[in-house]
């Protein structure tokens, strides 16, 4: 049983929503009650006044504290259980996940402002505050409406028992997959044949990628929480192209502008080829012509894919499988046409400002739309020469940080470039 209080100045708007359906249903069988206290009781004064003009002035009036946390503290007293939720656009926005943890009470009070807004110091009186989205009420009442529905539902024995059922599809973080009932075909529309086929494995599972698809379309945000299959997930990135990165070694600049070879550093290996792993990158090609660095960099690679590392570290192993090693970016570009049949486009990344800059945003899109593989350019040393740039397609923008300060490595910066492309939001 799940007692709702509702302190409102306008009670009667109540009985309506209240009355009808599910809500009275549930309050019929018992497992919910509904009482509706008006803090205007609460006042003293011969005219019970409850709302006063602005200190500071501005528009509209501003509800009256003493008689809200009278009426509050009146309710704690019968029912000192309960939690007090006051409705507000300032609160925390109320979700289904909100709702799941309200049906668990025993006592909700939910208090509703009216005029432009309730006294701040009402809110030391209360436990929280919710507001149910982005947008203007004219007060609490019809947000309280919403805040029991979606609780009085998910009280066991509300609805009936597929009924639940279906909500539990909809806490798996998706929208829901597209309906149909008779007749069977409607203005020339037909309702798609698998839902006709009676295999229920197949209605299912095409259930499920309308779902995935829909989100994807709709709700991209709302994938980052659902619960996907790493297939899914995959899918549902939206990404076609097969993505590589390569470090290059050489040709880069040194601190004099000099063009150079560096040396190729352990860490920089194992870090990117696990952050590139964690992405999705199809391939990390470490660049070197120095064949005393390239014996040093399959070292480290065989250490852990063969030798005591394998045994010693599986995910590191599975990670470093990413890595290969060439002479030059031709080497690369050649590699990547003989594994996808085309040519990749290039896309350098430098700190350095100017010249022409795609955004991450931008990119993003191209990832999305074009099927042909990518090849992103990391530099060490003081970065990528002019002529690498010339070559490239497109030149990403820097990474902004949120100081003047710039100096990322370039582990940390692939990581960066990796999340802004790839991650899920
Ligand atoms: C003048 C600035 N307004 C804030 C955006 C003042 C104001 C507008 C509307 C103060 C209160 C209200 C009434 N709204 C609610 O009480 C409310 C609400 C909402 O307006 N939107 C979303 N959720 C909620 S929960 C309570």
């Amino acid at each position: 049983m799940l007692n709702f209080t509702v302190v409102t100045l306008f009670p009667q708007m109540f009985e309506s929503p209240l009355g009808h359906s599910i809500l009275k249903k549930a309050q019929d069988k018992g497992l919910i009650s509904i009482r509706l206290v008006d803090p205007r009781d609460f006042t003293t004064d011969r005219h019970h006044v409850t709302d006063d003009y602005p200190y500071g002035g501005g528009q509209g009036m501003v509800m009256k504290p003493e008689p809200l946390v009278s009426a509050i503290e009146d309710i704690r007293a019968q029912n000192p259980a309960a939690r007090v939720v006051l409705l507000s656009p300032q609160g925390a926005v109320f979700t289904q996940e909100t709702a799941t943890e309200l049906a668990q009470e025993e006592g909700l009070v939910l208090v509703c402002g009216r005029y432009e807004g309730v006294d701040e110091r009402v809110k030391l009186f209360v436990d929280e505050e919710l507001s149910v989205g982005d947008f203007t009420l004219s007060g609490g009442e019809p947000a309280a409406m919403v805040v029991i529905d979606a609780v009085t539902r998910l009280i066991p024995g509300v609805l009936g028992n597929e009924k639940s059922a279906a909500d539990e599809s909809f806490s798996n973080g998706l929208l829901e997959y597209p309906q149909y009932t008779r007749p069977e075909e409607f203005r020339g529309m037909k309702v798609p044949e698998v839902l006709l086929s009676g295999d229920h494995e197949r209605i299912r599972q095409w259930r499920r990628e309308a779902s995935v698809r829909l989100t994807m379309d709709r709700r991209p945000d709302l994938l980052a929480k659902a619960k996907l299959t790493l297939e899914e997930r995959a899918k549902a990135s939206g990404i076609k192209a097969p993505i590589y990165v390569a470090l290059l070694h050489h040709p880069v600049y040194d601190k004099n502008g000099q063009v150079v070879t560096t040396a190729v550093t352990n860490m920089d290996i194992h870090d990117i080829a696990r952050s590139g792993r964690t992405y999705g990158i199809h391939g990390f090609y470490v660049v070197t012509p120095v064949k005393a660095l390239q014996k040093l960099a399959r070292k480290i690679i065989d250490h852990w894919e063969q030798g005591y590392g394998s045994q010693y570290n599986v995910t590191r192993k599975e990670a470093l499988a990413l890595v290969r090693i060439k002479d030059t970016l031709d080497d690369v570009l050649i590699d990547i046409e003989q594994e996808c049949g085309e040519k990749p486009l290039l896309v350098v990344t430098s700190a350095r400002p100017g010249g022409n800059r795609t955004s991450f945003a931008d990119l993003r899109d191209m990832l999305l739309k074009v099927s042909q593989p990518f090849l992103l350019i990391l530099g060490t040393g003081w970065g990528l020469t002019e002529a690498i740039f010339s070559r490239s397609d497109y030149t990403l923008e820097a990474i902004e940080g949120s100081t003047d300060y710039n100096h990322l490595s370039v582990r940390s910066a692939a990581a960066i470039v990796f999340d802004r492309l790839l991650g899920g939001q």
